[in-house]
């Protein structure tokens, strides 16, 4: 083989709270993402109680893309998209969680939405959940760490399969489900699972417990997509950061393998079915006592994934010390600077090399078809006298990633289906709620104070992009 298959997904990445703003039109609840104010590189976002009076909240506006659409996807059409990765916000179409009825306003708005992506030959590609369930849920119910949750998400994924399954193929249930392996800070528990902590409460098993059961809704919305329309294809989908030994000492070697058991598990449930031995083993050595029945085993067999959906920015990295004998994984300690890496404004490391890594750990692993589903480069960026972004930058960092992409499939016979950048136009980050850190290859005028028109314009990494796709992958 030469290149990337006939047929490849080419197209961009985002999320619905990161760009729709409308956070009250239509009917929409209040989601997680509504509650969390701006930060910035080194400075968190806060969860507030609520939505409170006087707040920077982003999400609330973002970029408009609820009204603006139809111009945002004429842009894509222009670049060639072959798909468009989005999520349906859980509360358009459910706005407390709990209902027993759709939102038909909601429904509706995702018909257009798609429909306006098939006029122009774009093929939608849905995430079912990220970083957006219904705030309500938090409120009432503790978020995931309680079991009524599978209910209500499995209500959701069937009522937008039923209704979309003639017009969306692609689907993905969790967004990055392990970034909570990262649960003693508190942006992933409560973007993942809806996780708010007690002051001193043990945070790992709620994690784990939470993820658990979100396994289990996963396993049973696939087999509820295989039951509705056997044409459906269910994905997971996984925040990988390969994790490197920082030297070739054995236990730093071995204290690499144990970090990627612990971010890396969740992957074993989505495609096989069982929990690995390694964490039931750990489970009883921490003494934690999960809620896991044998009728959750039998639905996470029955529900295994038909790809495995990934984002890639970065890799990390790991060394052992003596005060962790069982070179046990703490996200929040464990992770070391890598010497040989460049890092971006927000210290994140490029390297290029480890997005064909991770497609080959993945590929040895499980042999199921893979989709890169975010790639990027967050980066502050100027317009020119002339208006247009010069953002050389990104097209450096993209081409090298393809490259990389290409040998994975190439010369190491990886089966991958598409590629999808993240924030193809620009968004609000949701690690810091930053306007500034850009990903696009449209420019978006808005600021991190909310400032600008929210027109629209090509950087000059879009009409690199278009020969990109053009070429299918040739011309980098
Ligand atoms: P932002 C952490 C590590 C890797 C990916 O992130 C991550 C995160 C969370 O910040 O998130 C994914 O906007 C996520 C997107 C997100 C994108 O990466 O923090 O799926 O929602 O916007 C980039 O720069």
């Amino acid at each position: 083989m030469s290149g990337f298959k006939d047929g490849f997904l080419w197209g961009g990445a985002v999320a619905a709270h990161q760009l729709e703003g409308g956070w009250k039109e239509g009917g929409k609840g209040i989601s997680v993402a509504d509650v969390m104010t701006a930060g910035a590189h080194g400075v968190p976002r806060k969860i507030t109680d609520g939505v409170l009076p006087g707040k920077n909240y982003p999400n609330h506006d973002a970029i408009d893309f609820y009204h603006r659409y139809k111009e945002d996807i004429q842009l894509f059409a222009e670049m060639g998209f072959k798909c468009f990765r989005t999520s349906i916000a859980w509360t358009r179409i459910f706005p407390l969680g709990d209902e027993l009825e759709p939102n038909e306003a909601g429904l509706q708005f995702y018909d257009d939405l798609f429909d306006e992506c098939l006029k122009h030959g774009i093929e939608p590609v849905i995430t079912l959940s990220h970083f957006e369930m219904p705030y309500h849920l938090v409120t009432e119910y503790g978020g995931w760490r309680n079991r009524k949750l599978i209910d209500f998400f499995v209500r959701f994924a069937k009522v937008v399969f039923t209704r979309y399954q003639h017009k969306v193929k692609y689907w993905m249930t969790f967004n990055e489900i392990n970034n909570q392996a990262n649960f003693h800070e508190d942006f992933a528990p409560f973007t993942n699972s809806g996780l708010k902590y007690e002051p001193g409460e043990d945070r790992e098993p709620v994690m784990f417990q939470a993820a658990h059961y979100e396994l289990v809704a996963s396993a049973l919305a696939v087999r509820a997509a295989r039951e509705i329309n056997p044409d459906l294809l269910v994905g997971c989908m996984i925040a990988m950061c390969p994790i490197y030994p920082l030297s070739c000492a054995p236990n730093d070697v071995m204290m690499a393998m144990n970090a990627m058991h612990r971010r890396y598990w969740f992957t074993d449930v989505h495609v096989r079915g069982t929990y690995p031995k390694h964490l039931l083993n750990y489970f009883e050595r921490r003494d934690f006592k999960l809620d896991i029945t044998g009728e959750d085993l039998v639905a996470l067999e029955q529900g295994c994934v038909d790809y495995i959906g990934f984002s890639y920015y970065m890799s990390f990295a790991t060394k052992a010390t003596d005060d962790n004998p069982q070179l046990d994984y703490d996200e929040s300690k464990s992770l070391v600077s890598n010497p040989y890496v460049q890092k971006s404004d927000w210290g994140w490391q490029i390297d290029p090399v480890g997005l064909r890594y991770s497609l080959n750990w993945f590929w040895d692993h499980y042999q199921l078809p893979l989709f890169i589903v975010e790639n990027g480069f967050g980066a502050i960026d100027v317009q020119g006298s002339d208006g247009v972004v010069d953002d050389q930058y990104r097209i450096d960092y993209m081409s090298a990633h393809i490259r990389e992409m290409k040998k994975a499939v190439v010369e190491d016979g990886v089966d991958l289906m598409g590629y999808t950048p993240w924030g193809c136009i620009d968004l609000v980050s949701a690690g810091t709620g930053e306007m500034k850190k850009r990903y696009g290859l449209i420019y978006v005028d808005k600021d991190n104070e909310g400032k600008g028109t929210l027109n629209r314009s090509r950087k000059k990494s879009f009409a690199w992009y278009k020969d990109v796709i053009a070429s299918n992958g040739e011309k980098l």
